[in-house]
């Protein structure tokens, strides 16, 4: 073929592929999962705290509906001095808590419950205590969505779930092992 005309034609057909690769290069963020999928936190409550006590504890429902599994690690708020996760353990008997060091796994598609009798934020330190009806920002520290602001709404009965149906009454409380087991913070 003629050199010239061969030149020709491959500038051509770069110039044909050049759209085409710009239109390539517009396609490919669409088509990678741009962001995690967000996390589906609810049930964000706490108790009241008693005038004086330093500590309190914080409870939530975190759903992670993406491919992917999420870690709480941590989180701080402007009403404690500190917040810890803690997990409640059984020893001889004696309903205790330590904290989990390395955080708390939410499966891929799956979800965990913070609860009074379960894994929870433990609030150190309190400035004041927290009263019934208000809410305490906190923010949640996770190892994919980084940090998700929440707010705790103090009660002092779990927000509604269908697990409590088959509780006793809100007037007769049962005794809480995790409750004595912050007194001793
Ligand atoms: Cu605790």
């Amino acid at each position: 073929m003629n050199p010239i005309l061969r030149r020709r034609l491959l500038t051509l057909a770069l110039l044909n592929a050049l759209p085409l690769a710009a239109l390539a290069d517009d396609r490919e963020p669409a088509t990678v999962p741009a962001a995690p999928s967000a996390l589906t936190i609810t049930e964000v409550w706490s108790r009241p705290t008693a005038p004086g006590a330093s500590t309190g504890a914080g409870f939530l429902r975190i759903r992670n509906p993406g491919p992917e599994d999420e870690r709480l690690l941590g989180a701080v708020s402007a009403r404690a001095g500190r917040v810890e996760l803690h997990q409640q353990v059984q020893a001889d008997g004696v309903a205790g808590m330590r904290p989990l060091a390395d955080g708390l796994v939410i499966p891929a598609g799956g979800e965990v419950r913070l609860s009074p009798s379960g894994t929870h934020l433990m609030l150190l330190d309190l400035q004041a205590p927290l009263t019934a009806g208000e809410r305490v920002p906190m923010t949640l520290r996770f190892a994919r969505s980084g940090e998700v602001p929440v707010a705790l709404r103090v009660e002092s009965a779990a927000p509604e779930t269908p697990r409590r149906a088959a509780k006793p009454p809100a007037s007769t409380p049962s005794p809480a092992p995790a409750a004595d087991a912050h007194a001793h913070h």
